[in-house]
Parts: C-alpha cells; sequence; structure tokens
C-alpha cells in the first residue's frame, strides 16, 4: 500500500522498471521505497534504485538553455535550432540533419522526435543508442518472428526449472530480477548456467559456468542444436510449424564446436541439462547483443527454443533483457532508424500510407533506412550532417571509438544537446544545450523488458527552466511551420494519439497493439496502473507464441542457419590481448547521476582493468599499478586488478568513467567501430589491446571538501559523504609540492601541514580552516598506501591526525563498502566472520543488515565467507 503523501512512479535506471513509491521531503528531495503493488519488484529495489533519493540535487544541474556557452532565453534557444535544422534541410536536404536519442526517453518524448523525423523533416535520420544496446536482438527477432516481440516474462524466470544466462550478468545489471531468480530457486531448485567468458557475480549461484571464448556463443548453440536433434526432441510437427528447420540443423552440425574452448565434459553437461529440463528459459543481453555476429548469435539461440517448441509456454522461452527503462518503449514507437511506428516497417509501402495519412504528414515517410549510430557518427565526421541533435545520452563516452566521434561531433556545423546534467562529455560540445526536466519532474511512460507499461510521474517541481523532452521537440517542430501536427498540452495527449496510431495499424495484424487505451482521459492517464501490452478493445493477451502463430506472412517462425564467426579484431603479437567491457553494480553508464550519491562510489571508486595474475607477472605489473591500454583506435589508463575471474589473454574494464570522472579511462577510445552486418550494433566487447605499465613518476591521493579537477596524466574522482576522493599519477614531478597542491585544491592562505620523507619519495600535505580540515594530499612514487576510506572521511572534521593516513588505533576500520545500501564495510564483515563465527549470509545480515535491502551483495558475503572457511580449513 502507498502511504499518504507517496505517488507512484518507475525507476529511471535498468529495463527491470521496478515501481517506487516517491514523496517529496519538503527540501527538495524525496524519500523513495519499493512498490509493493508493482509487478516488477513487489517493493524490492536494488542499491541504485534505493539511492534515488540522493542523485536529486541541484549543483551540476543545467537549468538554463545555453546558446555557445553563454545562457539564453527559451525563445531564443528553440528559434536557433529550429531555424538552423530549417536551413540545413532547405540547402542540403532533409538527410543532412539527424537526432541521435535514447532508450532512456519517454515513451511520450520518442514518439514525438520520431513523428517529427520521419513524418516531417521527411528523413530516417533518427537513430538511439539502443543501437548500442537492443539491435541485434531487434534483428534476431524479426528474423525469427517476423516482428519484434519479446515472449517472455518475469513469471516464466520463476517458473523455469533451467535458467541460461548468455552473455548478462544479471546480478549486477538487472538485480532485482536476479533476486526473484534467486527466491525461485530456493522453492524449486532452479537450476543456472551463465555462459560468459568472465566469472561474474551471477556465477556465484550457477550450477554451472560456460567459459566459453570470447564470441562463440553461435558454436556453443548450433551444437545444442545438433544436441537437441540427436535427443529426439525436434516434435514432429516441427518441420510443418518453422521455416527453415533442415537447414538450421545442417548448418549446426557442420559447426566445429572447439571454436568454444569448452571441455567435452562441460558441454555434454550443458547439452543433458538443456536436453533433459522442457521448462528452459534462454535470457541474454550484451555479450550477445554486442558482437559482429550479434544477430546470428540471437538466432542460434531462438533456433533451439523454436525446434523444441519451447517458447511463450509456461516457464519457457528466449528472454532478452533490456538494458535502458525504455529500451522496450523506444522499440514499440519505432525510434530506430530502420524501423516505423508501431512495430510497422519503413519498407512497406502500406505501413508507410497509413502512419503517413495518421500523422498528416509533411513529407513522404522515406522509403528506406536512414544512418544507423555508427555510420551517422561517420557522417557527423565526414561533414555529410550539418546539424545534430543529441538527446538524452552522451555518445562522446559511449559510442566506440569515441575520440573519433568526439571529433566528429566538435567538428559538426550544429550541435545541439538536450541534458539534465550542465557539463557532460558530450554537451561540453555543443553549440547549444538544451535543459531537460529530469525524471522525477516529468510524466510519462515506460515499457519494460517483459512489456510491462508503467507510468513515470512527476513529483517535484522543474528547476530553473528545465522543460520536459517532449515540450522542447514539439516547441522546434512547431517552429520549424508544423503548428498543428505538435500542439499537444500534455503527454496523456500523445499516448492517446500513439493508442490510437497502433488503432489504425491493427489492419495489419501486428502484434504491438495498445488500441484499447486510446480512450484514456486525463485523470485515467493518470491513474494507469502497469500494464503489460498488448492491451486491445477486446483486452489483453498474456502470452505470444504457445499457439504456434508468428508474423511472417505464413504465420510461421524462421530458424535461421547460421554458422560461427569470430570477433572482427584478431589478436596478435601488437595486440596480445582482448578487451571485454561492462557494467559494475553501483553505477549507471557515464555516471552522470549514480555518481552524485557517495554510497554508490563506495563499492568501486576508481576505474580498473582486470586482468589474469599470471599476465599480471608477466608484464612486470606490481600490486595496484597503473597500467596503460593501446589499441589501433587509441588508448586508457585504468588501475590494474589482478584476479582470475578473467582467462588469460583476456583483460575487462568498466564503461563508467568519463572526461568529467576520469578523463584517461574512457573505455570506448580503444573499441574499434566493427559492427554486426544486419543489425548495426557494434562490437564493444571484443576489442584487441596491448597493456603495459604505466610508468609513473609520482602517484598521488587527494581528499577534499570542494571539488577539484586536477590536469596531471591520469586522474580519477569521486563523491564522499564528506567532499571528494581523488587518485592521481603524473609523467613529471612539479618542482614544489606545496605550490602544486594548493594549485590544485585552489587554496590560499590557509593553515598548511606538511611532512617529507625523501627516502621513499613520500609527501603528504594538509590544510586546514580554523581548525577543521579541508584538503590532504598524499604523494609517492609508489602507489600511496593510506586508508582511503578512513582519510576520505575527513574534510570537515577536526582531523588531527590525517598526515598519518591511518585510523586511530581505537577505531576499527570498516574497508571499502560492500553493501551499498546499508553502508557496511568489508572489515565489519570479515570481524563479524571471524569474531563472532557468522557463517551464513543470513547471519551476517541479522547482524550487521548488509544484505538485507537489495541483496546484490549478498554473492560477495557468500565469498568472504567461502574465503574465511577456506582460510580456517587451510590453517
Ligand atoms: N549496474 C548497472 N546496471 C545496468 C546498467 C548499468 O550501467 N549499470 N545498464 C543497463 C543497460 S543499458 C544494459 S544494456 C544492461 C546490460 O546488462 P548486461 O548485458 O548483463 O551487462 P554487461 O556487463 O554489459 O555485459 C554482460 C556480460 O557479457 C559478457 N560477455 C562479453 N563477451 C561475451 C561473449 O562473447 N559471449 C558471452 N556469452 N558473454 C560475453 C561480459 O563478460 C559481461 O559479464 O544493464 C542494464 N543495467
Ligand atoms: N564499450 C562499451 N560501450 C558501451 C556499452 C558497453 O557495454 N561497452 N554499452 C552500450 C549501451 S548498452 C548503452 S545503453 C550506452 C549508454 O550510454 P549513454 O546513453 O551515452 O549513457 P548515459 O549516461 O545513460 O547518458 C544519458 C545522458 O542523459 C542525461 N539525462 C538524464 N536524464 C535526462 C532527461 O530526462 N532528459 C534528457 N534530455 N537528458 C537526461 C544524462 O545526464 C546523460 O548525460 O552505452 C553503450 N556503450
Ligand atoms: S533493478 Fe534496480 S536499477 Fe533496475 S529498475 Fe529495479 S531498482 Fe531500478
Ligand atoms: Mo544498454
Amino acid at each position: 500500500m502507498s502511504a499518504e503523501g507517496e505517488i507512484r512512479s518507475t525507476c529511471p535506471y535498468c529495463g527491470v522498471g521496478c515501481g517506487v513509491l516517491l514523496r517529496a521531503d519538503g527540501r527538495g528531495g524525496l524519500e523513495v521505497r519499493g512498490d509493493p503493488e508493482h509487478p516488477a519488484n513487489y517493493g524490492r529495489l536494488c542499491s541504485k534504485g534505493s539511492a534515488l533519493g540522493e542523485t536529486l540535487g541541484l549543483d551540476g544541474r543545467l537549468l538554463a538553455p545555453r546558446i555557445d556557452g553563454v545562457e539564453a532565453v527559451w525563445d531564443d534557444a528553440l528559434e536557433l535550432v529550429a531555424d538552423k535544422f530549417s536551413a540545413a534541410i532547405e540547402e542540403h536536404g532533409p538527410d543532412s540533419v539527424a537526432f541521435y536519442v535514447s532508450g532512456q526517453l519517454l515513451t511520450e518524448d520518442y514518439y514525438v522526435a520520431n513523428k517529427l523525423m520521419k513524418g516531417f523533416i521527411g528523413s530516417a535520420n533518427i537513430d538511439t543508442n539502443s543501437r548500442l544496446c537492443m539491435a541485434s536482438t531487434v534483428a534476431g527477432h524479426k528474423r525469427a518472428f517476423g516482428t519484434d516481440t519479446v515472449p517472455g516474462t518475469y513469471e516464466d524466470l520463476e517458473e523455469a526449472d533451467l535458467v541460461v544466462l548468455v552473455g548478462s550478468n544479471l546480478a549486477w545489471c538487472h538485480p532485482v530480477l536476479h533476486q526473484r531468480l534467486l527466491a525461485a530457486r530456493a522453492r524449486r531448485g532452479t537450476r543456472i548456467v551463465v555462459v560468459d567468458p568472465r566469472r561474474t557475480a551471477s556465477c556465484d549461484a550457477a550450477d554451472l559456468h560456460l567459459a566459453l571464448e570470447p564470441g562463440t556463443d553461435v558454436a556453443l548453440f548450433n551444437h545444442l542444436l545438433a544436441a537437441i536433434a540427436d535427443a529426439g526432441l525436434i516434435a514432429p510437427d516441427r518441420a510443418g510449424a518453422v521455416n527453415g528447420l533442415d537447414e538450421a540443423l545442417a548448418a549446426a552440425r557442420a559447426t566445429d564446436v572447439s571454436a568454444t574452448g569448452l571441455s567435452g565434459e562441460h558441454l555434454a553437461q550443458f547439452c543433458a541439462m538443456w536436453t533433459g529440463t522442457e521448462r528452459v528459459v534462454t535470457v541474454f543481453s550484451q555479450g550477445v547483443n554486442q558482437s559482429t555476429s550479434g544477430s546470428d548469435k540471437v538466432n542460434a539461440i531462438l533456433n533451439c527454443h523454436l525446434a523444441t517448441h519451447r517458447i511463450g509456454r509456461i516457464g519457457m522461452g528466449p528472454f532478452s533483457v533490456t538494458g535502458q527503462p525504455n529500451a522496450m518503449g523506444g522499440r514499440e514507437v519505432g525510434g530506430l532508424a530502420n524501423m516505423l511506428a508501431c512495430h510497422l516497417d519503413l519498407e512497406n509501402a502500406d505501413h508507410r500510407m497509413v502512419v503517413g495519412s495518421f500523422w498528416n504528414a509533411a513529407s513522404a515517410i522515406p522509403n528506406a533506412p536512414g544512418l544507423k549510430a555508427v555510420d551517422m557518427f561517420k557522417a557527423v565526421g565526414d561533414g555529410r550532417i550539418k546539424a545534430l541533435w543529441v538527446i538524452h545520452t552522451n555518445p562522446a563516452v559511449s559510442m566506440p571509438d569515441a575520440d573519433a566521434v568526439r571529433d566528429a561531433i566538435d567538428g559538426c556545423p550544429f550541435v545541439v544537446v538536450s541534458d539534465i546534467t550542465a557539463e557532460t562529455d558530450t554537451a561540453r560540445l555543443a553549440d547549444v544545450v538544451l535543459p531537460a526536466s529530469g525524471w522525477a519532474e516529468k510524466s510519462g511512460t515506460v515499457t519494460n523488458t517483459d512489456r510491462t507499461i508503467s507510468r513515470q510521474r512527476s513529483v517535484l517541481p522543474s528547476p530553473g527552466l528545465a522543460r520536459p523532452d517532449w515540450q522542447i521537440l514539439a516547441q522546434v517542430a512547431q517552429r520549424m511551420g508544423w503548428v498543428a501536427a505538435f500542439d499537444w498540452q500534455s503527454p496523456a495527449e500523445i499516448f492517446r494519439e500513439y493508442a490510437a496510431l497502433s488503432a489504425a495499424s491493427a489492419q495489419f495484424g501486428r502484434d504491438f497493439d495498445i488500441s484499447g487505451l486510446q480512450g484514456l482521459d486525463e485523470a485515467e492517464y493518470d491513474a494507469l496502473s502497469p500494464t503489460r501490452w498488448p492491451v486491445t478493445r477486446e483486452g489483453g493477451r498474456e502470452r505470444f507464441f504457445a499457439d504456434g502463430r508468428y508474423y511472417h506472412p505464413d504465420g510461421k517462425a524462421r530458424m535461421l542457419s547460421v554458422s560461427q564467426r569470430g570477433p572482427a579484431a584478431r589478436t596478435g603479437p601488437k595486440y596480445p590481448f582482448r578487451l571485454n567491457t561492462g557494467r559494475i553494480r553501483d553505477q549507471w553508464h557515464t555516471m552522470t547521476r549514480t555518481a552524485r550519491a557517495p554510497r554508490l562510489s563506495a563499492h568501486l571508486a576508481e576505474p580498473f582493468l582486470d586482468i589474469h595474475p599470471e599476465d599480471a607477472a608477466q608484464l612486470g605489473l606490481a600490486p595496484a599499478a597503473l597500467v596503460r591500454v593501446r589499441s589501433p583506435q587509441g588508448q586508457a589508463i585504468f588501475r590494474a586488478r589482478q584476479t582470475n575471474t578473467v582467462a588469460r589473454g583476456q583483460v575487462f574494464a568498466p564503461i563508467h568513467w568519463t572526461g568529467e570522472t576520469a578523463p584517461a579511462a574512457r573505455v570506448d577510445a580503444v573499441i574499434p567501430s566493427a559492427h554486426d552486418p544486419i543489425s548495426g550494433q557494434p562490437e564493444s566487447k571484443a576489442a584487441v589491446v596491448a597493456v603495459e605499465p604505466f610508468e609513473a613518476m609520482w602517484y598521488g591521493f587527494a581528499v577534499s571538501a570542494e571539488p577539484l579537477a586536477p590536469t596531471c596524466e591520469y586522474w580519477a574522482r569521486s563523491r564522499t559523504d564528506a567532499g571528494w576522493r581523488v587518485e592521481l599519477a603524473g609523467l613529471t614531478a612539479p618542482e614544489d609540492w606545496e605550490h602544486y597542491a594548493r594549485a590544485l585544491f585552489g587554496l590560499d592562505d590557509v593553515e598548511t601541514q606538511m611532512v617529507s620523507d625523501p627516502a621513499r619519495g613520500a609527501t603528504r600535505i594538509a590544510f586546514h580552516r580554523d581548525g577543521v580540515l579541508l584538503a590532504a594530499l598524499f604523494l609517492s612514487d609508489e602507489p600511496v598506501i593510506a586508508m582511503r576510506d578512513y582519510v576520505a572521511s575527513l574534510p570537515g572534521t577536526a582531523a588531527p591526525a590525517v598526515l598519518s593516513g591511518r585510523r586511530p588505533g581505537d577505531q576499527p576500520d570498516p574497508g571499502p563498502i560492500l553493501c551499498a545500501c546499508l553502508s557496511v564495510g568489508i572489515n565489519t564483515i570479515l570481524s563479524a566472520i571471524e569474531d563472532q563465527n557468522l557463517m551464513s549470509v543470513e547471519a551476517i545480515g541479522a547482524a550487521l543488515g548488509a544484505g538485507t535491502n537489495c541483496g546484490s551483495c549478498r554473492p560477495e558475503i557468500a565469498e568472504l565467507i567461502g574465503r574465511s572457511t577456506r582460510k580456517i580449513a587451510a590453517e
């Protein structure tokens, strides 16, 4: 139940789409708790969702439009955007302009952007960061089903007896769904298999981890398809029910499974589990999609489910878990360059005609796809695009070959960025920056991974001059001359129009139909409870495909003949390592929101490169060394973490750090723009790189009450409750460290304390004012040793002994925070294990609270317990 004053909304992060209950705290912030009635989470939230209230402060927020870096009024900014776009279209044609948008936009925003570009500007040059995310799944679904349907539901995960996670780190990336899976496993003994070259947190609960060679999923699933046939599991009616069975099976039999590098024993175990269990759900995500063979990987998985008719039935089916909160909504409104609204096809003249006449379109809807993300930024780079509008995404960080993308945006004649954050790597390159209303301020709908449409409701006023994205788009469209077509007063009105379009397109019998919602009035829209589509005038429908009906013209599904192709880039003497990339538990993408919450930065405060200890030894890496990673595209610097979670020859780095937080550690600077020929999705997880020690002359660790932006070759900063903490390293040392430190912190005229140990190249400097610590800098010619979490807590306190870098003997050091929800450190947990002999995750939870909220740190707690047991046993 929601209490008085609480408003229901939806979490703005991952595609699980958890319901939240929000209450304004009267100080501009929000109290947030999980909505016990939302069907995605039934009250649960992960660490990111729980910390939402801490990310809403206004410092760093974009509050007014800016033209060439100078604050402007809306009229001038909108007029300029409309003029520049109109002028480019007039002079160079509609294909000289482009929109690059986001799977985090609300459906209503997305609908407006798509209508403007495809129906009025008359170009299909609108693409989205979903190209980097879901495009291979969309392509695979369309090839197999004739439309982009996600047949699975969250309940299927709970009703399955075997769940296979392929290229999905569900424990960190869809934590609430993972918790639902683990709860089901506790009830019914669900078995879990993880297919991932890397050992992840998701493996901790798995019965089997298949650490296949990167990019060999097609070989694995083709091998499985052959095993399915050998086990006699292909129902006799299948040949009539699906097309392409014989060809797909022949291609599967021709595949050499040795490419996977998996042992015969593991392969046999996997095939036996799959063939021996009817209720199988195969969950897949970016390890599948982000590949030059991404679409084929998807179809190799779908083939196995189609061959066995384990699809759309309870507890069975392929299940693409979507990343962004509205990746699904974006696909539904046709936000990709090769799609039309309501799952209709751009290439189909009848589809174009119905949509065009419904919109009363000013231009003919283009009959061919527009530029997909990689090609779009190439066209920006070579001058074909004269005006670009980037909305709700940060491509200068997240696109492959990011330095080239950054330079392309910088060189484009006219760039507009709509964002909520004043300084992002992309916004910094724009001619016009437009302030958007943020999550808690705007209203609309999103569709989550299992097709459930949920309302996002506004609880806070928009700060400064910020406006909702749909409104900014509509106001530009109206200034371009299309007044009536973009004349909405509310998001509800846009939603009604969209639902009515789905009614008009229902004649084509596509899967996507929300015509039952076209009559919602403002109050009903406002009250809309989570609703799974389709919603026709006759009612809903829970499942697709169990009846054997698909969306190809003949009503049948297609199995595809797919063959194994490795990643585009090959390792060799110059680039001997395979670089894999992905997410960490507590940060979201380019960190513009999550990095504002100190507790979310406490888990992993610095960009890192995971490398196998034997590779590290061969490279001569000292503990905590910095490494330089080079590829043909560019380079980056990371802190090396030696771990056998990665295989020899493979390294892994997170995607989150940017020019704002660690400018040398933007991982996409080293990722090539090679992409899947069918989906256009880049191969973000399989670059080839060289790794070498970064020969720093000095290392530093700084804490400060105020933000600071150093200028040395490597730095990485994160927020703490007391201010900021920063890691630094440089290739040349300044002559005067005190002078350097003053400049770094911008401090003059303050009390200075300094100690030096020239023998070890160590210097420590602290600045106080009126007995309160403002900032401190620890320097060394080796990586700095200090109790970082403790020192980082000191700014703003008297901190008399800060220069020791150690907590005074009488106070225990909690160590790095493991449980972000309840701020419990590793050392606190370790002492509880050792001193109180608490040997289960539940016992730790009861004693310390750790792991009892979102549960995503439970695997790590279990690992700490496991290690202690081993230690005790070894003694
Ligand atoms: N904490 C957090 N959660 C998030 C996000 C976030 O930024 N932070 N982002 C959201 C978004 S937009 C997305 S798209 C999802 C992504 O969710 P996931 O896809 O689960 O996350 P990733 O970490 O990108 O990649 C998943 C795994 O693919 C593996 N992998 C790499 N190459 C291969 C391969 O060739 N084959 C196989 N089988 N696996 C491979 C990687 O080792 C990695 O563990 O997460 C969503 N949730
Ligand atoms: N190497 C590598 N690269 C990857 C990936 C990978 O796994 N490996 N993953 C890819 C994937 S799956 C994804 S989804 C992308 C994500 O990459 P991006 O989409 O580039 O990252 P975000 O940080 O989510 O960018 C969202 C931006 O929108 C702003 N914003 C927040 N709220 C609003 C709002 O309401 N309105 C507006 N207008 N702006 C707002 C934020 O401040 C931020 O600047 O990264 C991709 N890049
Ligand atoms: S799992 Fe976490 S990030 Fe994803 S929607 Fe739920 S609370 Fe938000
Ligand atoms: Mo994504």
